[in-house]
């Protein structure tokens, strides 16, 4: 549903939709109706006419001759990959007709999955929340990237925002705590070298030699999991050496003397023992915390993937209001600026068809266990269908043989929707193909600046792909659901997610508007917390029987004596791939090569592995078969698995989340990927 014409030559201005923090300003060249190129936007601030390997091949990706261009119909067995092509009209009215049967018995027994493989607000959940609100199916928790690091924000400084992305030019040291913007944050980075070049000093807090980390002035190889033990001893230094803002903290913080009780029993010695390194990097970094103007933090999501993954945000965002680092505009923390404007949901979203039914909220961390659940009075219905857009769960997913066990159940009704055969398709009874970011109409925000992008399609639909929102109009009309909210096209759907408040005239023509912000959010206090303070200290997490205070909360699975999984196993992303996107595209895949296992050399001695070798990487959960890279990139007693591969693409026909449990955070019910012992050995030489 393209309510405005498509222009055969034209320049076409869009953004980019991926789970990205960049979130860039897009321009397509359009030839003879079809696209020649994408490129970045000169004009927009964050895109500086820059755009990553991945999406400037993003033609490649669109005109792939593997796109899926037709409805499909299963007709081997699951999982087999064995489908016919059927017409839209037969797809749709099947699927109606068994979502009918189930809802009959019972809506909640239907669940979507989705997650960002569009961030958009159009694409992710405008139409389809309406369908599975006016059904009652049954609510997902989308907790599977960000959930412990966002709410350990908002306990601490009240919501996800903090500095500018383009304030981070201006510092005068910049702290990259749990983030490989080389590989995920390639414009940040951008900001990070140019004040570089004005004599800021770069500091990398990573288990990984990253390619980042490697580009910093000093790297801190701590153990995954550790972080917060690592802000506690930076807190007492702090005090130690009286480099605190004394001013700041008195009026603008909470709990300054609890916090200092607790910093003060993380001795240099007992933080190092802890974090595995050694005490002089600490005592650099809370010398250069302490005593440097213009101090700025990028946290990222890289650091809050294991058991303690909210505590360690909470202790981290302590860090910049105890040295006033708020009071300039180049110094502070960005984690996220998702808070700073947000989409209109109850108008998008419209939650208020579900009328008075309140049904159950699954985890999509724990899938595994969900589709394996055979149902209980307590648990509700076992689930029977499955609607998938937007994410890949089978190489997504902790836990995958769990996973994939479930969506082996013969008698689980899976739909997918998506531009490739992934993992996930394989296992469904109907795959529909999606339109991609160049074919439709979206608009969104971003979680690494703060600007409202709009997205114009460039090109007419590839083969019979259709937008989500259009595959769940048509699922709607065949399941009777009558209200006008199903008919809203996809234009109208982007002023609604925006609301009136936006000029939507200036983003039409521009392709983006920035949100009002202040230059320095917090430089007077201001936090959006209940009591206005940064929350060092929080009644609303005492109130729940948690700690009030941040804590260091050590990983579920540890090292220790007879413990046969001795390696700890962290599974970043490649820097090539985006989550599981983007795997299938040859020449980025060949980059990329093979799927890759970084040992220390110490560890690959011990067990005879050499470069090249096929090594197995296992623990109780499963195993997991790839290229062992014997390299400084790994710390002693770490290994890094690069994501994330499509299974059927890997050497045994599995992914690193083979090995990864369904455990979850201590805040905010995420997965704890990084959190993960392993064994490592030799398969094959090379
Ligand atoms: N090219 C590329 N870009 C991406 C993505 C991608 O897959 N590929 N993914 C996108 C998505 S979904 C997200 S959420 C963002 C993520 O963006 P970031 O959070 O910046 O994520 P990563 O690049 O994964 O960097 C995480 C880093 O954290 C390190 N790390 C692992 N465990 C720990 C720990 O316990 N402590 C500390 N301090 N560090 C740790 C890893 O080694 C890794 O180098 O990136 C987005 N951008
Ligand atoms: N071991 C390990 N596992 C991880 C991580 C890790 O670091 N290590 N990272 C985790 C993180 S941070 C995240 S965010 C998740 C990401 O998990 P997902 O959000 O599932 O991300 P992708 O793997 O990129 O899969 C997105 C899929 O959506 C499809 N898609 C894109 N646009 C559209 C569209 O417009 N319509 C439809 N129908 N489909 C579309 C793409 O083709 C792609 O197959 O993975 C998590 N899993
Ligand atoms: S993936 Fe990130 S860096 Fe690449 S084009 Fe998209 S927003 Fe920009
Ligand atoms: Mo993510």
């Amino acid at each position: 549903m393209i309510p405005i014409a498509l222009e055969k030559n034209a320049v076409v201005k869009g953004l980019c939709p991926h789970d990205c923090p960049d979130t860039c300003a897009l321009l397509t060249t359009v030839e003879d109706g079809r696209a020649t190129q994408v490129q970045g936007n000169p004009e927009h601030l964050h895109t500086q006419g820059v755009l990553c390997t991945k999406v400037s091949r993003y033609t490649e990706r669109t005109y792939s001759p593997e796109r899926l261009t037709q409805p499909l119909k299963r007709v081997g067995p699951k999982g087999s990959g064995q489908f016919e092509p059927v017409t839209w009209e037969q797809a749709i009215a099947d699927i109606a007709a068994q979502l009918k049967s189930i809802v009959a018995d019972n809506p909640e027994a239907v669940l979507p999955y989705s997650y960002a493989g569009t961030m958009g607000w159009v694409q992710g959940e405008s139409m389809a929340s309406r369908f599975f609100h006016k059904m009652g199916a049954s609510l997902l928790d989308r907790t599977i990237c960000a959930s412990a690091g966002g709410e350990g924000l908002t306990y601490t400084l009240g919501g996800k925002m903090g500095m500018r992305a383009e304030f981070f030019s201006e510092s005068k040291l910049i702290v990259i705590w749990g983030s490989n913007p080389i590989s995920s944050n390639v414009h940040f980075w951008r900001r990070a070298q140019e004040a570089k070049r004005h004599g800021a000093k770069l500091i990398c807090i990573d288990p990984r030699h990253s390619e980042t980390a490697e580009k910093c002035h000093l790297h801190l190889p701590i153990r995954p999991g550790t972080d917060a033990a690592l802000a506690f001893a930076v807190m007492r230094e702090l005090v130690v050496h009286d480099w605190l803002d004394s001013d700041y903290i008195n009026r603008y913080t909470l709990g300054w003397e609890a916090l200092k009780e607790r910093a003060m029993t993380w001795t240099l010695q007992r933080a190092a023992e802890v974090c595995g390194i050694d005490e002089s990097l600490i005592r650099e970094l809370a010398h250069d915390w302490g005593t440097t103007a213009k101090a700025a933090i990028r946290l990222n999501y890289g650091m809050q993937r294991v058991k303690g993954g909210g505590n360690a945000v909470r202790t981290i965002a302590c860090l910049p209001a105890l040295t006033g680092a708020w009071r300039d505009r180049a110094g502070g923390l960005l984690m996220s600026s998702s808070s700073v404007f947000k989409p209109n949901k109850l108008a998008l979203h419209r939650p208020d068809l579900l009328e008075a039914r309140r049904p159950r909220l699954l985890n999509m961390t724990t899938v595994g266990n969900d589709l394996n659940h055979p149902g209980s009075d307590a648990w509700g219905p076992q689930v029977k269908a499955l609607l998938v857009y937007n994410s890949n769960p089978m190489a997504i997913a902790p836990n995958s043989s769990k996973v994939a066990q479930g969506f082996a159940r013969e008698d689980l009704f899976t739909v997918v929707l998506e531009h490739f055969q992934t993992d996930t398709a394989d296992y469904a009874d109907y795959v529909l193909p999606a339109t991609t970011q160049l074919e439709h109409w979206d608009v969104q925000g971003s979680y690494g600046h703060t600007d409202l992008l709009l997205n114009k399609p460039a090109i007419a639909p590839v083969g019979q792909a259709k937008p989500n929102t259009e595959i769940f109009r048509l699922l709607a009309q065949a399941m009777a659901y009558t209200e006008p909210c199903f008919l809203e096209d996809d234009l109208s759907l982007c002023r609604t997610a925006v609301g009136a408040e936006v000029d939507f005239e200036t983003l039409w023509t521009q392709g983006y508007v920035s949100m009002p912000m202040p230059e320095a959010p917090f430089a007077e206090g201001g936090f959006p917390t209940p009591s206005g303070k940064c929350e060092f200290v929080s009644e609303r997490l005492a109130a729940q029987g948690l700690d009030p205070l941040p804590n260091h909360v050590p990983n579920y699975e540890v090292p220790a004596a007879g413990q046969p999984y001795p390696l700890a196993m962290i599974s970043p992303p490649a820097r090539n791939f985006l989550n599981s996107s983007f795997v299938n595209v040859a020449s980025l895949r060949a980059i990329e090569k093979e799927p890759l296992l970084e040992i220390n050399e110490i560890d690959a001695k011990e067990r005879n592995i050499s470069t090249g070798d096929t090594v197995k990487v296992f623990n109780d959960r499963g195993e997991y078969h790839c290229k062992a890279d014997v390299s400084r990139r790994a710390r002693a007693g770490v290994v890094n698995g690069l994501g994330i591969w499509w299974r059927k693409m890997g050497l045994n026909g599995t992914n690193v989340n083979e090995v990864t449990s369904q455990l979850l955070t201590d805040l905010g019910r995420a997965p704890v990927f990084y959190d993960c012992q392993v064994e490592v050995s030799l398969v094959k030489k090379a």
